[in-house]
């Protein structure tokens, strides 16, 4: 009985700070990798909704490094991933769930090598964040209908 108090003791305090279905992914950062789950950014986010979260906010590099190393770790690539930020709203005007501006340029959003040209670049037709494996999963403006993974965050 003792030794039982003692394991659990020992290990409840790493296992109680992420609510699930979100996971300890490194960096005392919480989130829920929906690798499984395919759907527009509107359906994801009413995915992290039940979840009790929303899609991420990553607005700091320390999580985006973390999530990413996470993705690549668990063998959790092959997808790409809506997060929480979107331009639907004023087209240019990149916000997150909570209305605060989303960082725009390196090192959050990806590149396209030829050319150089540095997301988000789609104009209207991409008014939805995502995380592309293509961009070694930094941030693209996508189609938001398209069917994609999502990650959910809990800040
Ligand atoms: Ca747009």
């Amino acid at each position: 009985m003792l030794y039982l108090l003692t394991i659990a003791a020992a290990v409840l305090p790493f296992g109680l700070g992420c609510q699930p279905p979100s996971v300890d992914i490194g960096g005392d950062y919480c989130a829920a990798i929906l690798h499984m789950s395919t759907g527009s950014w509107e359906v994801l986010e009413n995915t992290c909704k039940a979840f009790g979260g929303h899609l991420a906010k990553v607005d700091n590099t320390d999580f985006l490094y973390y999530l990413i190393k996470h993705i690549n770790d668990n063998g959790l690539t092959g997808h790409n991933y809506w997060v929480g930020g979107s331009d639907a709203a004023e087209e240019g005007t990149w916000v997150w769930m909570d209305g605060t501006p989303v960082k725009m340029g390196s090192p959050f959003w990806g590149y396209e090598t030829a050319g150089g040209i540095q997301k988000p670049d789609q104009g209207d037709q991409g008014n939805c964040m995502i995380l592309m494996e293509d961009y070694h999963f930094l941030a693209a403006d996508h189609m938001c209908e398209d069917g994609n993974a999502g990650i959910c965050g809990y800040d």
